[in-house]
């Protein structure tokens, strides 16, 4: 036993230790091929790697223990658009008023002349491809979907894009490849409208026999493959996609993109729409977890996401790829059907220790899973340095030779690499267009009007008429607001907080 800790022990300092100087050196300036992988409302809890007790996850658990994990790592909100925003644009997302949840009819929300991830990678010679959700806008007012739609993906910065203009829940339900959409019928347009239906449409609402997957909340308006939505659309029938193979199809294109440009750097976008919302497993993952739709998608998730790795290992790019996996938000059970996610939990916590979740300023909203790999490069191991998704894009201009971009993006190379445990000194994080912020060990919210609980999914939110402060070192969960015991610290957290919010 004792020689069995010892070899652990030796392992992990070996591990650390292995990362030199020169190997350092060596990688600035690297143009190694990108992957991030983004899963949709994955939370902290969710993965065998972050302790789940619940649920196993060893394709991902492979990411961390080949890499390196952070404990410490925020997405820039709690919820999807404004995250995906800042990931790409390095941008503050409450900087941009419209950055909030899209409807699927919403115009480009990030403007030509911004910089953008891909854009720096374009200059530095990639390939550059999105495959799966996007939910950032199209177009510049009125799409017409039967025709080329752009601005999009393609315009900036993506060379490929196959995408699903919102959420799995959001009309319209087809895949659009470079601003088409897929298996359109010249006979059977496609017209979608979120104010007003299309006459004689069946609805979630008013045609319950038609549903298979019940609506709790919200998403009963259009009904595709017995799944209510939100938003309405009529005709385009031959292009709906399946939502149960949904998972297949966009690995698919993600393989296929890999395949066809391997021979110059590239970076792929792969944003994976599991586990939000509606829950869809294939077949093959229907009850595999115990815990419903939510563990069996997130099952179907790391399956898949296996497959993507032995892609890049067959390919024989593997060893000259960066992989970052993470999540756009935290975790939320019923956000609008009944999946049976509440009743199936069981011992399994979603955020793990964390308070709130999706829609959150608490931790459970915006700290999310972190992780990094890349074979021989990357250190191995568990980081806690503050890090936070925006400031990839200034890490990465710094590894592949860009110059800095002039963003709230932090060029946090050494700690991404794990060759530093310095992360960022401050952050703000953003939830539903009201902000806290991180700084140190403390987490400070200002005073917010509005219900403590968000009653339909149940989610504590952070809303509160006094001032809110923690020590995330020594209370993580939350649960001791020190505002009144630290008015030192107090008005310390305000002071930067105004500062960087520009007041
Ligand atoms: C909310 C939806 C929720 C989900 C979310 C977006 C209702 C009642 N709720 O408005 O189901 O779609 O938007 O999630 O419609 S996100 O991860 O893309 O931000
Ligand atoms: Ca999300």
């Amino acid at each position: 036993m004792k020689i069995y800790k010892f070899l652990i022990i030796f392992t992990v300092v070996f591990a650390f230790s292995s990362f030199s100087e020169k190997d350092y050196a060596q990688v600035k300036n690297a143009k190694p091929n990108i992957v991030i992988i983004y899963l949709d409302d994955l939370g902290y809890g969710d993965l065998s790697c972050y302790g789940s007790l619940g649920l196993n996850t060893p394709n991902i658990d492979k990411i961390a223990n080949g890499g390196l994990r952070f404990t410490n790592a925020y997405a820039s909100s709690s919820t999807c658009t404004p995250s995906r925003y800042a990931l790409l644009t390095g941008s503050y997302p409450w900087r941009n008023k419209d950055a909030k949840i899209l409807p699927g009819t919403a115009p480009l929300l990030i403007s030509a002349e911004q910089q953008t991830l891909p854009k720096m990678l374009k200059s530095q010679g990639y390939t550059t491809g999105i495959v799966g959700k996007w939910h950032l806008g199209l177009g510049n007012g009125e799409i017409d979907w039967n025709q080329h739609i752009s601005p999009g993906p393609n315009e900036v910065g993506f060379d490929f894009s196959y995408i699903m203009a919102a959420t799995q829940d959001r009309v319209p339900t087809v895949y659009i490849k470079n601003g088409d959409v897929v298996g359109l019928g010249k006979n059977d347009p496609i017209q979608v409208n979120y104010n007003k239906n299309f006459a004689g449409e069946p609805t979630g609402k008013d045609n319950p026999e038609l549903t298979r997957m019940k609506w709790h909340h919200g998403h009963n308006n259009s009904i595709i493959n017995e799944i209510p939505r939100i938003g309405y659309v009529k005709g385009g029938k031959s292009a709906n996609w399946q939502d149960t193979t949904m998972s297949d199809h966009f690995l698919n294109e993600a393989e296929n993109y890999i395949k066809n440009n391997k021979v110059k750097p590239f970076f792929l976008y792969y944003a994976m729409q599991q586990p939000h919302v509606p829950r869809t497993p294939n077949p093959r993952f229907v009850g595999k977890s115990g815990l419903g739709p939510r563990g069996d998608v997130i099952l179907e998730a790391d399956w898949t996401i296996g497959e993507l790795m032995k892609t890049l290992t067959n390919e024989d790019v593997l060893d000259n790829t960066l992989v970052i996996f993470s999540s756009d938000n935290g975790p939320v059970l019923n956000d609008g059907y009944d999946d049976e996610a509440v009743e199936k939990l069981g011992v399994h916590k979603p955020a793990g220790v964390l308070k709130g979740g999706k829609y959150s300023l608490y931790e459970g909203g915006v700290r999310i899973p972190f992780m990094i790999y890349w074979k021989n490069k990357v250190k191995h191991g568990v980081s806690d340095a503050l890090v936070c998704q925006l400031d990839l894009l200034n890490s990465l201009a710094q590894l592949t030779g860009a110059s800095q971009i002039n963003t709230d993006s932090n060029n946090l190379l050494e700690a991404i690499l794990g060759k530093s445990d310095e992360g960022r000194n401050a952050l703000v994080i953003e939830a539903n267009t009201k902000t806290a912020l991180r700084k140190g060990d403390w987490l400070m919210i200002p005073p917010y009007a509005g219900p403590a609980i968000l009653e339909p999914v149940q989610i504590e939110v952070g809303n509160s008429p006094d001032y809110q402060l923690f020590n995330l070192k020594t209370d993580l969960g939350q649960y001791q607001n020190l505002a009144k015991s630290n008015p030192e610290k107090l008005k310390e957290m305000i002071s930067t907080y105004e500062t960087l919010r520009g007041k």
